[in-house]
């Protein structure tokens, strides 16, 4: 017996993927930046000489930190060296296409002059728009801009958790209300906005909330036309997020990749997806130390390809020092993938998931609207000798390496749908490069 749907009201409106110009563009990214900025960056991961075993971001909800004293940290925030330019233009050098900022993280500080609430930048000793700074800078290098936004919010008086009394409801009702002037504000003040990027919406309270959510968006889609939207707004009816009772994705990409990627092409479901990545194990706000491993620019770049290849887009996050600048692990990240994309952006811009998974040398992409098929390699045999499986019924019609075209490699086709490409002899690869072939379709 197949399993009949159920009939939803606030459930999926759309089965499958976009196929606008808009969503196009975005699956052609490939590469972005997160950036998380606030009043957390002033604490630096720490309290009273103690360390945060936590995301900096978080240490509002840490014990030792008395919320008065969190919340009165708005009158330091006073980032004397906040350069949107060069923000943008290190972002720009590292070849990210599009840039997800923080306009008001779970603590409910706002980064931009809101006029509903006071709790925003323009009160704070710097005074002025850091999201209008960030929009101009970013758009100006040509990167597109979406807005990080918190449901959840801490400082508000009328956020609840879950909605167990009348009085939950009322006042639930009037932050449903807050929540949709801000957003409609942001939308209006920075109608260069591409999309928004929605968190803090766990929480039973939102869940109970489907029917607005579902309004919600489509209000915000109606003031920026393409507007997109990920899966982690809205909840069908029945409190279901990401997926509907019926398992269709809400939302115009999948937003549970967080700090992971799918192993499989299976595991993406069929749907667009981003995976957002600390460069630290965890921790997306400054703090003074970063605790366990920090990933290297061969890691990063390791995982935009692996991404990319799965047909989804990977973001790296940043988050500033209170001052406005970076530290100096991350601009070190930044440039050196920004060295590798200049090289080998052919295989990440406008790619997608090439109907083969990873191999043992390496991950392939193909680019969109096109049969060209790379191959970026990253583990290159005692022999140098790839040995290459192609999909079904494709073999190989020429190999050359991206860097040198006109270097043909020699290969040698096997009795099923596999071949050896063989490196040129000599070449000591420093870095991960990529192979570029033409496929033949056998009939
Ligand atoms: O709690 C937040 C966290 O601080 C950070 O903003 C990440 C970014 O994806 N989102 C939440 C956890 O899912």
């Amino acid at each position: 017996t197949t399993k009949q749907p159920v009939a939803l009201k606030h459930g999926a409106h759309r089965v499958g993927k976009r196929t606008d110009a808009d969503m196009a563009k975005w699956r052609s990214y490939g590469l972005g930046q997160f950036i998380h900025w606030g009043l957390y960056s002033i604490l630096e991961g720490k309290y009273n000489g103690k360390y945060y075993n936590g995301a900096a971001e978080w240490i509002r909800s840490w014990k030792e930190v008395p919320h008065a004293e969190y919340d009165s940290l708005y009158k330091q925030f006073n980032p004397e060296n906040f350069n949107p330019t060069q923000w943008a233009k290190m972002a720009k050098q590292m070849g990210v296409k599009y840039v997800t900022f923080t306009t008001k993280h779970h603590d409910g500080f706002c980064l931009w002059p809101s006029q509903y609430t006071q709790y925003t930048v323009a009160n704070s000793p710097y005074k002025k728009d850091i999201v209008k700074q960030v929009v101009d800078a970013y758009t100006k290098e040509g990167i597109d801009v979406y807005l990080y936004f918190s449901v959840m919010d801490w400082s508000h008086p009328d956020w609840r958790t879950d909605l167990k009394t009348k009085e939950d409801s009322v006042a639930f009702d009037r932050f449903k209300l807050f929540t949709k002037n801000q957003l409609t504000e942001l939308l209006k003040m920075y109608p260069q906005t591409k999309g928004l990027w929605f968190d803090g919406t766990w929480d039973t309270s939102w869940k109970k909330s489907g029917a607005f959510s579902d309004s919600l968006e489509q209000h915000l889609k109606s003031l920026i036309p393409g507007l997109i939207i990920g899966s982690r707004l809205r909840a069908d009816e029945f409190g279901n997020r990401h997926n509907d009772a019926n398992g269709v994705l809400m939302g115009d990409y999948e937003q549970g990749w967080e700090r992971k990627i799918p192993k499989t092409y299976a595991d993406v479901h069929g749907n667009d997806w981003d995976c957002v990545m600390t460069i630290p194990e965890n921790g997306w706000g400054y703090a003074e130390k970063w605790l366990g491993h920090w990933k290297t620019s061969y890691e990063c770049i390791e995982m935009t390809t692996q991404c990319v290849s799965l047909g989804g887009n990977f973001v790296l996050n940043f988050g500033p020092k209170a001052d406005g600048t970076f530290r100096p692990e991350e601009i070190t990240v930044a440039k050196e993938m920004g060295d590798w994309m200049k090289v080998n952006n052919a295989a990440i811009y406008d790619c997608e998931y090439a109907n083969c998974e990873k191999q043992d040398w390496g991950y392939f992409t193909k680019k969109q609207n096109d049969d060209k098929i790379y191959m970026v390699v990253f583990n290159v045999p005692i022999n140098g000798s790839l040995k290459v499986k192609l999909p079904k019924n494709t073999s190989i019609g020429k190999a050359s390496l991206l860097q040198a075209p006109s270097t043909v490699l020699s290969t040698e086709q096997l009795d099923y749908n596999a071949s050896y490409i063989q490196l040129p002899k000599g070449m000591k690869p420093t870095s991960p490069f990529v192979i570029v072939i033409d496929t033949k379709q056998q009939s």
